[in-house]
């Protein structure tokens, strides 16, 4: 049933705009994620990372685009949930409207800013 199993564990190199501080661990994120088959519902879990520690407590924003065609398409938002169990976790449900190759923008709100990107292949 889980056709396209998207798994990804790239280090992101998060483009913090607020923290000068050099003393803190770099912010990254862990995605895996899935599609059901023939679904362009993307369900993700992303697991948040300061240093080797869970970040637990951020608010985040995911959007998506494709970088092969700037500006055609138009993906609401939407807010990812904290997943108790674990720190760090978060999972969030992307509905995409074309198969292909998507940026996945992060945005981290809260407590600080910052933007993670990844880059996903619905096939
Ligand atoms: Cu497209």
């Amino acid at each position: 049933m889980m056709k396209s199993l998207l798994r990804c564990t790239a280090i992101l190199l998060s483009l913090a705009f607020t923290e000068p501080s050099l003393a803190k661990a770099p912010l990254r994120a862990e995605f895996q994620c899935a599609s059901l088959e023939e679904s362009l519902v993307l369900t993700c879990r992303v697991k948040l990372l300061r240093g080797q520690q869970g970040w637990s407590g951020a608010k985040l924003r995911v959007s998506a685009d494709m970088p092969s065609m700037p500006m055609v398409h138009r993906i609401k938002p939407v807010m990812a949930d904290a997943l108790g169990d674990e720190a760090g976790l978060y999972r969030f449900k992307l509905q995409l409207d074309m198969r292909g190759r998507w940026l996945i923008r992060l945005d981290v709100l809260e407590p600080e800013r910052a933007v993670l990107t990844e880059v996903m292949n619905l096939p």
